[in-house]
């Protein structure tokens, strides 16, 4: 009938008839005890919290839990708490609708960042805001990690334990080593040895007095499988499993007054189905021999990974969204239209077989804050304060991931720009020997913006996105936190490099860390290629070389003009401003730049401003670049001479940005 795999352990095979011994092994329950993945007793909890920023908010401004209340976000509503649910509201409901169907409904409309702000706050104008503000999700992020280790505290630590969280409002554990000491000590007779020492050899059944299953919601088992079947070992783990769940559950509420819900069965697609089956503030357990009649009533668009364009490609291929169809076609038809591996997968997945790890080493890759415009943005001061907030975003999220401690951080920080169709991104390696701070992203993103700025076409900017990647474990032995560099992490220190890729791209995802750069700027192609090559200093030397060339070109490109400056003439700004002198004085309209004389309409000043401002930021990076690329050199021949170190080291900003801040306060951007 289904899985041969499972069945083969499972009492659910075997005929309902008295059995004096488990359908398990001594080997399986041994396995139980490793939490292996393939153990038959397995046990897995999927915890979901109820509404959760709905909550957030409730706890957060202390109302009553009775009280209807949605959080809103600008026009919409994203969480909608019960007692609002039972006026029929859910997520898709406007505001006006919602109002009108619960007219004491409570709306509380997310944080927000707003431009030019330090911090984020809960304003009470934001939803009118949306172009001068950026949701903020950090009191729910904070919320979701004082949970997640209320629910650490509560369980043994790993191994014993296995706690994954799987989004902001829900984790997995694999109870299952936990579950095996708890039965072994309440069932002695499981101790073993096993006969004649035979790990296949059946384990004994357990009592047959009735299991107490409390208040849990018990998932009916359908009409071949009955409860008269003495219970086996599987369902005396998952009873095991439900008492800790439990207990779990009582305990956040406890600590910190937040209900939520949980399903408990043999893996994680089951438990988390389980979780959802009944809610707000209750468990489901989802017995072995339950499972079948369970899923048969699902949509198989419900299951983990099916939810998206996988699941829409199986419903077309088979004409059919539901498990119960779907279990009458044969494996090989599976195969035969969605491929070998797929319809494997899927064969298996509705009939409850999921032996995916509970891993709690599911680590952030990258963080993304953006914001899209609208209207768009059209000056460097306003994208400027946004870079501004997007760090502070950033940053406060690094702090948890440990980046103080030097755990793990980030190593390349990437910023991506969108102007009509066309998106661009820059990224910037952070220098490794330093500590990291917020100054030292900001003035990095800063140059990654005065390059985009400087390639003109900037303006209206749609959106605009800084995100950091390629995490890397803390470096040990790195002394370069306020003091010194080791010879290694000062090669990487040097490395604050600003590549960047003309690839168009969707600004929401990020490029994956592997992609491939497009086209590298010179000292870029120069670290890369110093990094990895062993040759002689003549090769370098001659790398270096080229590549200095490159950048005085490009300093000095008879192009390199102000965008206003161009519109007028298409002689550079010193020639275009001796022909244009004189003018200036005596027509209102007109003004002449102090720093490089263009004359200009008074209009254009802003932007020519601009321009400068992301000019001086372009040279100091690439001055930058060569101070350290000179640096390195310097200390490189030999491993004994005293390491030079660049300007500015350990003043808690990279050496030579002292121009940027000039022209930064010039701008009053500070
Ligand atoms: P969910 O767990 O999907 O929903 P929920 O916790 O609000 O309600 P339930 O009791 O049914 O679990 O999402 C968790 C939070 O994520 C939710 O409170 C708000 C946020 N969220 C969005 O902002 N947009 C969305 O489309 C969804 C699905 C969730
Ligand atoms: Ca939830
Ligand atoms: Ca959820």
């Amino acid at each position: 009938m289904s899985s041969p795999n499972f069945l083969e352990s499972s009492p659910v095979s075997l005929s309902s008839q008295r059995r004096r011994k488990s359908a398990f092994t001594y080997r399986q329950l041994a396995q139980l005890a490793t939490s292996a993945t393939s153990c038959p007793l397995r046990v897995i909890a999927h915890i979901d919290l109820d509404a959760f920023y709905a909550q957030c908010e409730m706890v957060r401004l202390d109302i009553p839990p009775d009280k209807p209340l949605a959080v809103q976000q600008w026009q919409g509503l994203i969480a909608i708490n019960y007692p609002a649910r039972a006026f029929g509201l859910n997520r898709h409901v406007t505001i006006t609708e919602a109002v009108k169907q619960c007219p004491d409904l409570i709306m509380q409309h997310v944080a927000t960042w707003k431009e030019g702000d330090e911090k984020w706050a809960y304003h009470e104008d934001s939803f009118k805001n949306m172009a001068t503000h950026k949701v903020s999700l950090d009191p729910y992020r904070l919320e979701s990690r004082r949970i997640l280790a209320t629910i650490k505290d509560h369980l043994p630590a790993a191994p014993v334990s296995k706690v994954e969280k799987a989004s902001i409002d829900e984790v997995f554990l694999d109870l299952s080593t936990h579950v095996h000491g708890i039965m072994l000590e309440r069932f002695p007779e499981l101790k073993g040895p096993p006969p004649y020492d035979d790990p296949t050899e059946q384990l004994p059944r357990p009592p047959t007095t009735a299991l107490e299953w409390q208040t849990d919601a018990l998932v009916d088992l359908d009409s071949t499988e009955t409860e008269d079947d003495d219970p086996d070992w599987d369902d005396v783990a998952m009873v095991v499993a439900s008492e800790i769940v439990r207990g779990v559950r009582a305990k956040i509420f406890e600590a910190l007054k937040y209900t939520c819900s949980a399903g408990v069965a043999r893996n994680k697609m089951l438990a988390k189905l389980g979780s959802a089956h009944k809610k707000p503030n209750q468990q489901t357990i989802i017995r072995n021999r339950a499972v079948h009649h369970f899923l048969s009533d699902f949509k198989f668009t419900k299951i983990r990974n099916l939810g998206g364009k996988l699941g829409d490609e199986i419903v077309a291929a088979f004409s059919t969204d539901t498990v119960k169809d779907l279990l009458e076609v044969p494996v090989e038809q599976l195969k035969k239209k969605i491929g070998d591996d797929t319809g494997t997968w899927l064969y298996n997945i509705i009939r409850g077989e999921d032996h995916s790890e509970v891993s709690p080493r599911t680590q952030i890759k990258s963080m993304l804050s953006a914001k899209s415009f609208r209207p768009s943005i059209n000056t460097l001061d306003t994208a400027v304060r946004w870079i501004r907030i997007f760090v502070a975003d950033i940053f406060s999220r690094l702090v948890e991931e440990g980046v103080l401690e030097n755990k793990r951080r980030p190593k390349t920080l990437n910023l991506y720009h969108r102007q009509g169709a066309q998106t661009r991104s820059k990224s910037a390696s952070i220098p490794m020997g330093r500590a990291m701070d917020e100054t030292l992203l900001f003035d990095i993103a800063k140059g990654l913006l005065a390059q985009v700025v400087s390639e003109g076409r900037a303006w209206p900017c749609a959106n605009l996105s800084l995100s950091v990647s390629g995490f890397e474990e803390g470096v040990t032995g790195n002394k370069g936190i306020g003091g010194f560099l080791l010879r290694g992490d000062e090669a990487k220190a040097i490395s604050a490099a600003v590549r960047e890729s003309s690839e168009v791209r969707n600004p929401e995802t990020p490029p994956p860390s592997k992609r491939r750069r497009v086209e590298e700027s010179g000292i870029q192609r120069f670290f890369g290629a110093r990094q990895e090559s062993s040759g002689g200093n003549s090769e370098r030397e001659e790398q270096q070389d080229f590549h200095m060339k490159d950048e005085i070109r490009e300093a000095h490109s008879p192009f390199d003009v102000p965008p206003s400056a161009q519109l007028a003439s298409d002689d550079t700004p010193k020639a275009h401003a001796e022909m244009q002198s004189g003018h200036s004085d005596d027509d209102p309209s007109r003004y002449t730049c102090s720093r490089c004389n263009s004359t200009l309409l008074v209009t254009e000043q802003g932007e020519h401003d601009d321009w400068h401002f992301a000019k001086d930021l372009a040279a100091d990076l690439a001055a930058e670049e060569r101070t350290n690329t000179a640096a390195r050199e310097q200390s490189r021949p030999s491993s004994t001479s005293s390491s030079t170190q660049p300007k500015g080291k350990g003043r808690g900003r990279p050496p030579n940005v002292v121009k940027a801040e000039k022209g930064q306060k010039k701008l009053q951007f500070g």
